[in-house]
């Protein structure tokens, strides 16, 4: 029978929501192109936007309004200009609580550590956190082709890491990334509202996983 202590491996981690939170920065900027081009959008409308790439994040922006091909590669890199303005405001201190607990208990356990994320800007992301040399791999918005929810992001993570999807579980807080995940095969923990249903096992927030926990209960299924 499968026995998922003795085999898990590798822990993969999503990043915006998972690591850190991005996510209010991604909102305060796709905010500001829509109210300079006079679009509707919401805090509620960004929750549409987690986890999914910058290209689909404008087409839900858009709600159906068309642009040119043009317009929307110039809409796109204006966003990502006020993002990475917020992005210069990151420290260590804005790793998610539980995080490091975490990945020291994992390091100590001999697991090896990935990062999947959607971003084009992970690696400036993991950079200022600190966490740049904290993962053996970094998959990112360069990565692959086709973003999540196809499983391609964590199937190339798994492959950098040496492990198959059997031997590694994915952390997500969207619902695209948990059915990327789970299509590629991995097992997977939801975390935050979005994903309760979802995955393998769910918790509210980072600071309540524990790896033995976690270990155990997909061990029992
Ligand atoms: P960028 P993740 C995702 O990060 C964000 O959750 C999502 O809101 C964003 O659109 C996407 O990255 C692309 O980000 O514009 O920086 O390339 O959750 O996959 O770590
Ligand atoms: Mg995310």
């Amino acid at each position: 029978m499968f026995s998922m202590s003795s085999s898990l491996r590798a822990l993969i981690f999503d990043l915006d929501g998972v690591i850190t939170d991005t996510a209010e920065f991604h909102f305060l900027a796709w905010r500001r192109l829509a109210e300079e081009e006079g679009i509707p959008f919401t805090r509620e409308d960004n929750e549409a936007l987690r986890g999914v790439s910058r290209r689909e994040s404008l087409n839900r922006m858009l709600k159906g309004r068309a642009i040119d091909e043009a317009t929307a590669q110039a809409w796109m890199e204006r966003k990502n200009s006020y993002y990475l303005a917020y992005l210069e405001t990151i420290t260590p201190e804005h790793r998610l609580p539980g995080v490091m607990r975490l990945l020291d208990a994992a390091r100590l356990a001999g697991m090896r550590l990935g990062i999947a994320s959607a971003s084009k800007n992970a690696r400036r992301v993991l950079d200022k956190l600190g966490l740049l040399e904290a993962f053996d791999a970094i998959g990112d918005g360069y990565s692959v082709v086709n973003p999540k929810p196809a499983p391609d992001l964590f199937v190339w993570v798994a492959g950098r890491l040496a492990v198959s999807p059997q031997q590694a579980v994915v952390f997500e807080d969207a619902e695209a990334g948990i059915e990327a995940a789970r299509s590629g095969g991995f097992w997977t923990v939801g975390i935050g509202a979005a994903t309760r249903g979802l995955a393998h096992l769910h918790y509210d927030s980072m600071a309540e996983v524990s790896l033995e926990a976690v270990t155990r209960q997909l061990a029992a299924g």
